[in-house]
């Protein structure tokens, strides 16, 4: 492109994503062997006998190249200026902030969003998002660890002035760069989510945080926003875990989420524990470089994750309904064998067949009219929907889940924050406000943007077919 044009916002989401993969493979080279075994994973399954329309019903939009590109990551942020900021980095490549996370049952002193694209051409060209959460200072309980923690953050500044100089631009532009200013904003952008091995806290600080809380100490005490994990997405994460053991990985305990279905609806995601990395501390009496103190600092992991389909929220109803009788039914400290046999008994419930899920309104579908569809010269009258489909007039497609899971992140938070990880629950306290309030801008309802694009598909299928549907 001519250094006088505009950047397509998708395509400055996938060069981001591109140097974001690449500098989190070479600051933690085991996700680059994720990368490869769920690589091999999808290919097989991709190349498999499989029927183009059962591949399309189980794994959605993903012959074409979205699934090679797909990534999610996490960060952590600390104020509401640098949550401010990062909505304005995603505004430009295209992420909207879409559904609201309450981390306070998990114990955690935070709650999120998911930054994501909204639009089904966005998705289908990257549908890169990134899991955000951000510290609540009023749910820290220990008043020291919050003053030290506010204290530390409100010394930091995690953005380059170049890359504020580029956002401020991108605003003057009507949200666009030109592919110089491209070029120097995804680098500019890569810092502020770059791995620092100088903390910005002394040895004591980062423990006294740590005490309170682990998570504390690895949002407060260093330079930058590190990016957390970035995770692959898997056709077929069972197959995935057994390859990560079987290279020797150490793999969280079980897989999060729904149990194995031959319909898979949201999301299951399993992980590598955090790994070690050497930090220096600053110096306690002497802050300065002269006096650094070698320590170490885990916090960072790789994640794999299979998508299935998004769910109405009559179907999330029964998906949270049927894991809390799981938990329910299990004893204090159940093995992870012992719990996901639980979960596959009471998932026996949840109907796992196309059709019926769709007839029941618990997933959202696109359509698509048939070649029949097309062909027939239909008698001008009123159609109802399952009698279209039943007679392969029409295609429904399950739409692929794009969000995340508050209770699969709490117990992907809980495994990496090491055994000492205080698991106790607390009583949920939402502030949907105050996330919006800090955003400066409404979160995204995840399913008013699922509905839409169900209605608008139909839409345009009884256009095509001249027909009216109910
Ligand atoms: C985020 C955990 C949530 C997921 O995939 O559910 C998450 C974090 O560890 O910061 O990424
Ligand atoms: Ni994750």
């Amino acid at each position: 492109p001519s250094e006088t044009s505009w950047i397509d916002r998708d395509d400055l989401r996938t060069s981001f994503t591109l140097a974001m993969s690449a500098m989190y493979k070479a600051e933690v080279p085991l996700y680059g062997d994720l990368v490869r075994i769920v690589g091999d994973i999808n290919q097989s399954t991709r190349g498999s006998a499989l029927d183009p329309k059962v591949l399309a019903m189980r794994y959605g939009d993903v012959a074409s190249s979205r699934l090679d590109i797909e990534r999610h990551g996490a960060i952590r942020l600390g104020t509401p200026h640098e949550l401010r900021t990062v909505r304005r980095i995603f505004a430009l490549i295209g992420l909207y902030p879409v559904g609201y996370y309450d981390l306070s049952p998990a114990g955690l002193p935070m709650h999120a969003t998911c930054f994501r694209p909204k639009t089904e051409m966005s998705l289908h060209k990257n549908p890169f998002r990134v899991f955000t959460s951000v510290l609540r200072p009023e749910l820290i309980k220990d008043p020291r660890a919050r003053d030290l923690a506010l204290d530390l953050l409100s010394k930091r500044n995690i953005f380059s002035d170049e890359l504020i100089d580029l956002l401020s631009l991108g605003d003057a532009q009507d949200g666009r760069l030109r592919p110089d200013q491209s070029r120097r904003f995804v680098a500019e952008a890569m810092k502020t989510f770059s791995w620092h091995g100088t903390a910005a806290a002394s040895h004591e600080d980062y423990q006294c945080l740590k005490d309170e809380h682990p998570i504390l100490a690895d949002i407060a005490c260093f330079r930058s926003s590190h990016i957390n994990h970035l995770t692959p997405r898997t056709l077929c994460i069972t197959s995935a875990q057994d390859l990560m053991k079987k290279e020797g990985l150490k793999v969280k305990d079980r897989i999060e989420g729904p149990p194995a279905r031959s319909c898979p609806i949201l999301l299951r995601q399993t992980s590598f524990l955090a790994i070690e990395e050497p930090i220096k501390f600053l110096g306690a009496s002497d802050p300065s470089y002269e006096a650094l103190v070698q320590g170490s600092h885990r916090a960072r992991f790789g994640e794999i994750e299979e998508r299935g389909a998004a769910v109405t929220p009559a179907g999330r109803r029964l998906y949270d309904e049927l894991l809390n009788e799981a938990t329910a039914a299990s004893p204090e400290k159940p093995s992870p064998e012992e719990f996901d046999e639980l979960v596959e008994t009471a998932f026996k419930t949840y109907p796992d067949d196309w059709s019926e899920l769709r007839k029941r309104e618990l997933i959202y579908c696109t359509f698509e009219a048939t070649s029949k569809g097309m062909d027939a010269t239909l008698p001008d009258q009123r159609y109802h929907l399952d009698e279209l489909l039943e007679q392969g007039l029409l295609n429904a497609f399950p739409m692929t889940y794009e969000d995340f899971l508050p209770l699969s992140a709490a117990g992907i938070f809980q495994s990496n924050l090491g055994s000492k990880s205080p698991a106790r629950q607390t009583e949920a306290c939402p502030d949907f406000a105050g996330m919006e309030d800090v955003l400066g801008v409404s979160l995204g309802d995840a399913d008013e943007i699922y509905r839409a694009a169900q209605a608008e598909s139909l839409a345009k299928c009884v256009s095509k077919l001249g027909i009216e549907v109910y």
